[in-house]
């Protein structure tokens, strides 16, 4: 009968009181009914605590026999908070599968042994990664967008551009962390599409771009190779990345699902295509490519305070329910996509996909769409159009303020634990929330 029926795990924190024993004394301790809990030169041993938990039965009031059926997954012990005057007090953590019927049995029989007993059924978390080589793993693809899929797409018709694009988008899909950077080397077709948007679009970034982003393009341009003439690679921007706010890059093979990409933000990890989009259309793609990466997203990110907001939105993600996900991808469509702020009384744009869309960034701040002014829980739930231009735009009193707002937000957001990032390591810490 062990552990069929449906399965519970539970988690038991269980602060244990040391038995009447004091310290040092030799023998058994007796706890409760018998001999559970076996204490040896003033130790516990924890096999026997783990015997005491799988299997234990127990006399109660007159004449029944309590028992119960217990799967102990992990134990661990750490010095108690409130220390008693009478020796060590530890404290148990537990993590157990209990058989729904025992569940009352073995919750009672552990409040006889141990003074609080605090306990509360394991919530199912969605995987998230935890390491940075992890993100090989989030790598789901929309393939709304696909040219081969969608008809709507400007290179649905155009075989040479789907070989073309297939061929880069293969890179990306052998990447595995640590792996150098592909390069790729633009034909002369691609490199002429990137011209044209970087001419028509550096030529409005003076009067609409943000001032964050017109600092970091300068730096880009003097630094790291950006201009008309050539498509920066994708390593040599990682690598200034890195050097100004620890960001890196990696290849991503189309648009991937909000998740994924808002995850590997947690690790200062940018996603990113590598493809252009198809020359009949330089002015608007509804999809991300490497003008979109490389004019809209990367300047951004080589500014402090906005790589510290994109990995805060990341590491909100991680583990979050899938309604908080899309929340969360609706707020970074609103801000980090198509975020407007006030500058010395103007409005600029700070939002990627208008900073890579001249028809869209001239629109933006024309006098036709309307704006809203900027509040997380409102932009959270707008319905929006990944399709063209959007009807509203959100609008910043400042870049800080949005980013202390979303901030807020972020903090309010449900989870049964808490998660932290060691740069060291480069990996997730989670903390179990009592
Ligand atoms: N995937 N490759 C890629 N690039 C993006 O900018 C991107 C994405 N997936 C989702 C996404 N952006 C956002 O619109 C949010 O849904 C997170
Ligand atoms: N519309 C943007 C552009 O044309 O560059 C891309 C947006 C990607 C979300
Ligand atoms: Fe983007």
């Amino acid at each position: 009968q062990m552990l069929s029926g449906r399965k519970q795990s539970l988690i038991e924190d269980a602060r244990r009181e040391r038995a009447c024993a004091p310290a040092g004394s030799p023998g058994p301790s007796r706890l409760g009914d018998g001999s559970v809990f076996e204490e040896k030169d003033g130790k516990v041993t924890l096999n026997v605590l783990k015997a005491f938990i799988l299997k234990h039965s127990s006399t109660s009031g007159r004449s029944s026999t309590q028992t119960f059926e217990a799967k102990l997954l992990h134990i661990e012990s750490r010095p108690g908070r409130k220390r008693k005057n009478n020796g060590p007090d530890l404290e148990f953590f537990m993590r157990c599968e209990v058989q729904s019927s025992d569940l009352d049995v073995f919750l009672n029989t552990l409040k006889r042994v141990a003074d609080d007993v605090r306990s509360f059924p394991e919530e199912k978390v969605p995987w998230f990664p935890k390491q940075i080589k992890d993100l090989d793993r989030c790598n789901v693809l929309i393939t709304k967008f696909d040219p081969d899929l969608d008809h709507g797409h400007p290179g649905y018709n155009d075989s040479e551009y789907k070989k073309r694009r297939a061929a880069i988008v293969e890179l990306a899909f052998r990447y595995k962390h640590g792996d150098p950077l592909p390069t790729v080397e633009y034909t002369a077709e691609e490199t002429s599409t990137w011209q044209q948007v970087y001419q028509q679009l550096r030529s409005v970034y003076p009067s609409t771009a943000c001032r964050q982003f017109l600092d970091s393009l300068q730096q880009l341009e003097e630094e790291c190779g950006y201009g008309k003439e050539r498509i920066p690679q994708l390593r040599d921007v990682s690598a200034f990345l890195k050097e100004k706010t620890g960001f890196q890059l990696r290849p991503a093979a189309g648009l991937l699902s909000a998740r994924d990409f808002l995850a590997s933000l947690a690790f200062r990890v940018f996603q990113c295509t590598q493809y252009i989009r198809h020359p009949s259309s330089p002015m608007h793609s509804p999809e991300p490519d490497c003008c979109h990466e490389l004019l809209g997203h990367i300047p951004m990110l080589a500014n402090k305070e906005f790589a510290q907001f994109s990995q805060e939105i990341g590491l909100a993600s991680l583990g979050a329910s899938d309604e908080d996900i899309e929340k969360l991808s609706t707020l970074y469509w609103f801000t980090v996509e198509f975020g407007l702020c006030k500058q010395n009384g103007a409005v600029k744009a700070y939002g990627a996909g208008l900073l890579s869309s001249y028809g869209e960034l001239v629109y933006a701040l024309s006098n036709e769409p309307e704006y809203k002014p900027f509040d997380p829980e409102e932009a959270a739930v707008q319905p929006y159009q990944d399709q063209t231009y959007q009807p509203v735009y959100f609008v910043s009193e400042s870049f800080e303020d949005a980013k202390m707002k979303l901030r807020r937000y972020s903090a309010n957001i449900q989870r049964p634990f808490a998660v932290r990032y060691d740069p060291f390591t480069c990996s997730i810490e989670v903390l179990d929330q009592p």
